[in-house]
């Protein structure tokens, strides 16, 4: 984008243009929000299920913000096994979390992080449907529209930015609890400010988070540079069984892989990384069987196919070069699905 050249008082001066992206979200939707969250006594937060770094950061720098505010904050996910992802644990502010059956059966106000659907809030479906007012605070495209108040932004890079949003127009400010939470938000969803959906206003966020003092080189390591040895030999098998076919790399790890070296479900999260790096492929997919023995099934893509779309045709969703979606069937079948799918949007 070309800068704006003006001229004032004889000489010309450039004007740093922002790229034209304005919020969807309207001021009277925040103003709504923070006028629910000042009448409210308890505030219940809840992100989905099998948080990642956005949906449990955005939560807890909510949930820190509305502590300070002197409100009372239950938060929570509706895992039937509930634990902080392993990954997560560094994250300031799980004093504030209870389990899905502590949870407010039907609260007052309810605001929901990171969410598409209802279905992806598990064990907390109930609650939310009980719920007076339900506030979605997400940036899903595939987002379903589901609550009676949306905070949603599909060209956000993470639900971090708009819990950061949210933060300040409560009259919060950041300090270094918060910002680590919004901040594992931000590279989670951006891959390390890799992906592109690291725009100037990614960037600009980081900023202001670091500058509270929060240690980047700590938080990259937790989330990114270590697992327990079993990941290395579990990563060897699916390596082992990768195909490449069609420009899509593949592979799985079953349940019998994890439970050779007790390694849980959730460390699984990385091994698409390592096989999307295929430069002969333009699509990449993992399907990971859970405890349950169901498959769930991480896709990525280069940019010229749109996942997104295919994963929510399957029933699940995400974004256009990462999505989701869970299978009943086995791998093949799985797999065979996936593609009759994939060649619809061609
Ligand atoms: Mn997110």
């Amino acid at each position: 984008m070309k800068p704006d050249v003006r001229k004032r008082a004889g000489r010309s001066f450039h004007v740093e243009r922002r790229p034209a992206q304005a919020s969807p979200i309207p001021d009277s939707s925040w103003e709504r929000a923070v006028d629910l969250i000042r009448h409210a006594d308890e505030v219940a937060l809840a992100c989905h299920v099998t948080p990642d770094g956005d949906a449990l950061g955005s939560m807890l720098a909510v949930a820190f913000t509305l502590r300070r505010m002197g409100k009372r904050v239950v938060a929570s996910f509706g895992d039937r096994h509930f634990a902080v992802p392993r990954l997560l644990r560094f994250l300031p502010g799980q004093d504030m979390l209870v389990p899905p059956a502590e949870f407010p059966a039907a609260p007052d106000l309810m605001i929901v992080f990171d969410a598409s659907t209802f279905q992806r809030l598990g064990l907390l479906c109930p609650n939310a449907a009980s719920a007076r007012e339900v506030v979605v605070v997400d940036h899903h495209p595939s987002n379903e529209g589901f609550g009676t108040l949306g905070l949603i932004d599909a060209a956000a890079a993470a639900t971090a930015m708009l819990a950061e949003q949210l933060v300040y127009r409560l009259g919060g400010r950041l300090d270094r609890d918060i910002a680590t939470c919004l901040y594992a938000g931000l590279v989670t969803d951006t891959g390390s400010f890799r992906h592109s959906s690291t725009t100037p206003a990614v960037h600009q966020m980081a900023a202001r988070l670091v500058e509270t003092g929060l240690r980047t080189d700590e938080i990259a390591r937790e989330l990114w540079d270590r697992s327990p040895f079993g990941y290395l030999k579990v990563l060897a098998a699916a390596l082992e069984r990768v195909r490449l076919e069609d420009g899509i790399v593949w592979t799985y790890v079953t349940r019998v892989d994890r439970a050779a070296y007790g390694l849980p479900y959730a460390e699984l999260e990385g091994v698409i990384d390592v096989i999307r790096r295929t430069d002969e492929a333009e699509i990449a997919v993992v399907l990971k069987e859970d405890d349950a023995g169901d498959w769930q099934v991480s896709t990525r893509s280069k940019g010229g196919v749109d996942v997104g779309r295919v994963c929510a045709a399957l029933g699940g969703g995400g974004h256009h070069n990462a999505a989701g979606h869970t299978s009943h069937d086995n791998v093949a079948e799985t797999m065979e699905k996936f593609l009759r799918e994939l060649r619809k949007g061609s």
